[in-house]
């Protein structure tokens, strides 16, 4: 029993009366169906609430991607909780923040990982320290009672669903707000767009601590009632495997660069209905050389954690390459001069978007919350774009110092502030430059004062960022280019270094 407007009642409504409708194929081939995994994630609410959990309470999760992670994030919503899902490359420097940042009730990690985060989680008052592991087992699972009749915990549509964090152009993370609503209303908008229904399968490749793969591909899924194949991790031969099988694919531009080196693919494709990209741009060429390959033209849309996805090229109509299609039905969008005035049809601006879709603001930032919306409720992206007169949008660059390396964010500052306190350096400049593999790569360009090398950098920056914020490249510089307002002209070392990653 779901109340309306409870994000559990959406997700159940296409599999009522279907329990034996098969939701997930799981990588040993067995089928999970929309009985089972409604029925494991109810008895995971029982437990988070005999845990003590209160309506509003954060559940903090950094585990591997399995099934059991996904009736956890459910079990959570059912139990009026907060999913609060972490990257698993996070180290513990990182995790520390965001625990402390968060202060959640619940933390639920690999078991590996639990000895290094006990004193952490003491210190930040979590109250149960939980394991969940690849394949299903720890102290979560296991201390779950056997299935009874469950209520789920009424929320309304404004109610606290999620907070996912994203980092922060000054260093912070800030922790993005997502409400019953904001999450229902964009699954079912997208449903619809992209015509899911319970004969479809998509194929879910993508990590489960992020909008695309937690919210877009999970909650679309299960608002049509329909299968996915859920793969553990990104693996391009089995998903060439799985193609004629499957009805639709979601991915970042990396997966379709990587895919189109397999063999087979054109065969494998051709079955298939749908093939959707986004959280990074996808180059024309990818574009072209996909439907030349499978005949299909991938549907490109875009995104934000804040937002949920904002536009979308049409299913029936034309997927224009190189734009990211028209703003979603319910999403208003606008593109806008530095002072917020609309600018006219073909000009640069900055996207901002209001709608259901648009989250409630930052955990505990009311000031950062309130720099980041206009007035009359649009929030302000810092995607650059222009918007043609037929509606539809191109991303043309980012206000913001941002790095999208194969659909992951890295903010630069974050990077420098570490580099910059090295010994032996002076200053450095993190861009990002054209990757072949994620599209961007990370580029650290040091001015040092000592005799310090590219390897002591890495060794000493490792312990407090995950794997995939790590330059891959640093390269030394006498001095760091400068306009004359003092400031670090990244737009030159992008030039400079923009073939860096060619060979
Ligand atoms: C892995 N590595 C990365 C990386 N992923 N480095 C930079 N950027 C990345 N994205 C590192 C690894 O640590 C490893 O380093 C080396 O690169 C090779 O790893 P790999 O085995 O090739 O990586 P793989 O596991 O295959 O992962 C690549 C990937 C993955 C593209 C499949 O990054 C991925 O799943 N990306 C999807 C991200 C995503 O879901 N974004 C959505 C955000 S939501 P080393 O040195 O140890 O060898 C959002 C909103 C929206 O943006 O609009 O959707
Ligand atoms: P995140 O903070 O991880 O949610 O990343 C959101 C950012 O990803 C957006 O602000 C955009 O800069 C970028 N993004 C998402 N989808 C696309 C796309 N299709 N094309 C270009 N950039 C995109």
């Amino acid at each position: 029993m779901y109340s309306d407007n409870h994000l559990g009642a959406v997700l159940r409504a296409a599999s009522t009366g279907r329990d034996d409708a098969v939701f997930a194929w799981l990588p040993d081939r067995t089928g999970q169906s929309y009985g089972t995994f409604f029925q494991q994630a109810e008895r995971m609410a029982a437990r988070l609430l005999a845990l003590g959990l209160q309506p509003g309470d954060r559940v903090a999760v950094q585990v591997p991607k399995s099934i059991e992670a996904l009736q956890l994030f459910v079990g959570t919503i059912l139990a009026g909780g907060v999913f609060l899902p972490l990257n698993t490359d996070y180290t513990p420097a990182e995790l520390s923040y965001f625990i402390s940042n968060s202060e959640p009730r619940i933390l639920v990690v690999h078991s590996a990982a639990e000895p290094a985060l006990a004193q952490l989680a003491r210190e930040a008052g979590v109250s149960q320290l939980l394991t969940l592991d690849a394949d299903g087992g720890g102290s979560l699972v296991a201390g779950l009672a056997p299935a009874s009749d469950f209520r789920a915990v009424s929320r309304g549509a404004g109610d606290l669903a999620a907070i996912l964090y994203t980092s922060g152009t000054t260093g912070r993370s800030k922790g993005a707000m997502l409400s019953h609503e904001n999450l229902s209303s964009n699954a079912l908008t997208l449903r619809d767009h992209w015509g899911f229904a319970a004969q479809d399968t998509l194929i879910h490749a993508l990590p489960i601590f992020h909008t695309h793969g937690l919210f877009v591909a999970t909650n679309i899924v299960l608002t049509a009632g329909c299968a996915m194949r859920f793969f553990p991790r990104f693996d391009a031969a089995a998903i060439v495997q799985a193609m004629p099988v499957s009805t639709a694919l979601m991915g970042v531009p990396t997966f379709y660069v990587r895919l189109l080196k397999e063999e087979g693919l054109s065969a494998a494709a051709a079955g298939m209905r749908l093939f959707v990209s986004g959280s990074a741009p996808l180059l024309d060429e990818t574009h072209a050389r996909w439907q030349a390959a499978t005949g299909h033209a991938i549907l490109e849309r875009y995104g934000m954690t804040e937002t949920n996805m904002n536009t979308s090229n049409p299913y029936d109509g034309e997927r224009r390459a190189g734009t990211v299609g028209l703003p979603l039905p319910g999403v208003d969008l606008r593109i806008v001069d530095a002072a917020g005035s609309a600018v006219p049809a073909g000009e640069p601006g900055v996207i901002e978007v209001r709608g259901p879709n648009v989250f409630m603001g930052y955990w505990q930032m009311p000031e950062k919350t309130a720099e980041e919306f206009r007035d009359d409720g649009y929030f302000i992206t810092g995607d650059i774009a222009r918007q043609a007169a037929d509606g539809y949008v191109s991303i043309i660059g980012r206000a913001k110092d941002l790095i999208i390396s194969g659909g992951y964010n890295v903010y630069p500052k974050e990077i420098e502030l570490l580099i910059d306190a090295l010994d032996g350096v002076n200053e450095c400049a993190v861009i990002g430059v054209p990757h072949p593999d994620f599209g961007e790569g990370v580029v650290a360009v040091v001015d040092r004062s000592g005799d310090i090398g590219a390897e002591d950098i890495q060794s000493a920056i490792a312990p407090d960022l995950a794997r995939y914020k790590q330059p891959k490249m640093i390269v030394f510089v006498d001095a760091l280019p400068r306009n004359t307002m003092g400031k670090v002209q990244k737009n030159l070392l992008r030039n400079d270094y923009a073939a860096v990653f060619d060979a």
